[in-house]
């Protein structure tokens, strides 16, 4: 089997847990001990550690086979590159944020169509200008590699176009938002032609695997056979629920599921209503359909 590498971000906010999900993904990536590269004892594959920017380029370039990036960066070197040669093969569930647009925060907003001719400050110049040509407005981008909050107080900008995740940041500079340019999250990657390699299958089953137990919860409960059906409208499976016999009654079951969502005190007290009894509510650790 050919050796795959696989990069990931060396030291920022997506490095923990792209590094975790190769962990529970149980590839066995080695400590990274400040290396580039660290090798995986349980699958056929090397880790590079780099700045999330290098991500694409070393995917586009070969030198990497796939990676694990935010969906901003990915869009920002598709759109600078004109390349179409990535593509996604999973979005991921962690790195939630958003690019959105930001003014003073005691400036009055009347929608977009007060966008034009803005001067707006972004290390996302490509998608910005995307945006704005998708939308049929125009205004001056003005490229920065960071710092972008200060670029109004500077004088530099009248706004900004930023990741925002709590808004705190904007807060501190005196900025509100007031649109959301494009929704981000980190995403799996790979060359378009290793899009249906099998060991790019196979690394994206294992993945789903995670992400699908960390969601999910094995729920079992004792109840009335006749109230299985209102017990599966309130706790939807992933499957049909598994019904065993209880000993010393025919009428009472003992119910197994795989609930998809996180099971809230609501829910259980509903169950409850329904006549279940001895509910239990436990963790999943590996999951494959
Ligand atoms: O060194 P390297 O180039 O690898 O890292 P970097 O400094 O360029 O990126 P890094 O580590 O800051 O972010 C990596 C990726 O994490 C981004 O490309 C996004 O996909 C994702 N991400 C998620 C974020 C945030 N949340 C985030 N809050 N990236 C940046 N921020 C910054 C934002 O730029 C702003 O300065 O956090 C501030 C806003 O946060 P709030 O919570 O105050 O709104
Ligand atoms: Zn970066």
């Amino acid at each position: 089997m050919s050796l795959l590498t696989l990069a990931i971000q060396k030291s920022g906010r997506l490095s923990t847990s792209s590094y975790s999900l190769l962990q529970k993904s149980g590839l066995g990536p080695e400590e990274p001990n400040g290396r580039l590269k660290v090798p995986c004892t349980q699958f056929p594959l090397d880790l590079f550690l780099i700045r999330d920017d290098d991500i694409p380029g070393s995917i586009s370039s070969g030198t990497c086979t796939c990676g694990i990036v935010g969906s901003n960066v990915l869009q920002e070197y598709q759109l600078e590159h004109l390349s179409s040669q990535i593509v996604v093969k999973r979005t991921l569930d962690f790195g939630a944020c958003r690019l959105a647009l930001a003014i003073p925060k005691d400036l009055e907003w009347n929608g977009p169509r007060q966008i034009k001719g803005l001067r707006i400050a972004t290390s996302y110049p490509n998608i910005l200008k995307n945006f704005l040509k998708q939308e049929g407005l125009e205004a001056e981008v003005v490229s920065m590699s960071g710092s972008v909050e200060a670029a109004p107080e500077l004088g530099i900008a009248d706004a900004i176009c930023d990741i925002v995740s709590s808004g705190e940041t904007l807060r501190m500079n005196g900025l509100k938002e007031v649109l959301t340019i494009t929704d981000v999250k980190a995403v799996f990657i790979c060359r378009r032609d290793q899009e249906n390699s099998k060991e790019i299958e196979r690394l994206c089953t294992r993945f789903d695997g995670v992400m699908g137990a960390e969601n999910a919860r094995y729920i079992m409960m004792n109840a009335k056979r006749s109230a299985v059906e209102a017990i599966s409208q309130v706790a939807p499976g992933l499957s049909r629920p598994t019904l065993l016999p209880l000993a010393g009654s025919d009428e009472m079951v003992a119910i197994h599921m795989v609930a998809r969502e996180t099971m809230f005190w609501e829910t259980l007290e509903k169950l409850r209503e329904l006549g279940a009894r001895d509910i239990l509510v436990v963790p999943i650790e590996k999951m494959m359909a």
